[in-house]
């Protein structure tokens, strides 16, 4: 499997990019984000218990998401690979993660991570929050919690993935465009790097 993980902080991109991904590289996509507000929509015991997390800036606890991606990786077991958006985004859920994929012969291939300033990721939330309803959106101080909160419980993952050499940092201020080819460019090197892999060279070639 060739298996990556989208990195960044809230609003740096990660799901307008994964979109765009997915569709040319053929991965199954998994954010985290999203299947908690589908839970959320649905009125579900675990949405409602996530729903107190989100709306307060925080994150949902550990066992919950890791949970929820323990089941999507059996429902897509014969994938030719994942896009992790979103995931994860504490060194308890990239421990469970790198777990997980063991058992299944696989592992991470390569962490692509957005880099935006606080500034920036601020006021594309703010501008967000205008349209799409969401309600951590919506007030500046659940915002300045959420980058609190990447600064101390996600941003060790990134040192988690650098100790194992697979981390790399992506500008992600610039066209939407301008962005998906430099993850796209990213993506072919290190599908190239990996020709044995489904999706490695020797697959995409005859696509
Ligand atoms: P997520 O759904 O993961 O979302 P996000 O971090 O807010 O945003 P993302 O980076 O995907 O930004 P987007 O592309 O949309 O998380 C929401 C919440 O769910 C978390 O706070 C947490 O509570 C919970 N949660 C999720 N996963 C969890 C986990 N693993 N563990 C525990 N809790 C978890 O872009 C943002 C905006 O910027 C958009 O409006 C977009 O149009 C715009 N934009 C994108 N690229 C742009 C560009 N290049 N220039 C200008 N604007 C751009």
């Amino acid at each position: 499997m060739f298996n990556l993980i989208l990195f960044g902080p809230p609003g740096s991109g990660k799901g307008t990019q994964s979109e765009r991904i997915v569709e040319k590289f053929g991965l199954i996509h998994l954010s985290t984000g999203n299947l908690l507000r589908q839970e959320i929509a649905d009125k579900t015991p675990l949405g409602l218990e996530a729903k107190n997390f989100m709306d307060k800036g925080q994150l949902v606890p550990d066992e919950v998401v890791i949970g929820m991606i323990d089941s999507c990786l059996e429902k897509h077991a014969h994938a030719k690979g994942f896009l992790f958006d979103g995931f994860p985004r504490t060194v308890a859920q990239a421990e469970a993660l790198d777990k997980l994929l063991s058992l299944k012969k696989t592992s991470i291939c390569k962490v692509l991570a957005l880099e935006v300033d606080e500034e920036e990721l601020t006021k594309r939330l703010v501008k967000r929050g205008e349209t799409s309803g969401r309600s951590d959106d919506t007030n500046e101080e659940v915002i300045r919690k959420r980058f609190a909160v990447y600064r101390n419980e996600t941003e060790p993952v990134a040192d988690h993935y650098k100790q194992q050499g697979k981390f790399e940092a992506i500008k992600g201020v610039g066209s939407i465009d301008e962005i998906f080819n430099a993850l796209s460019s990213c993506i072919d090197t290190e599908m190239a790097a990996h020709p044995d892999l489904p999706g490695g060279k020797a697959t995409t070639t005859q696509a």
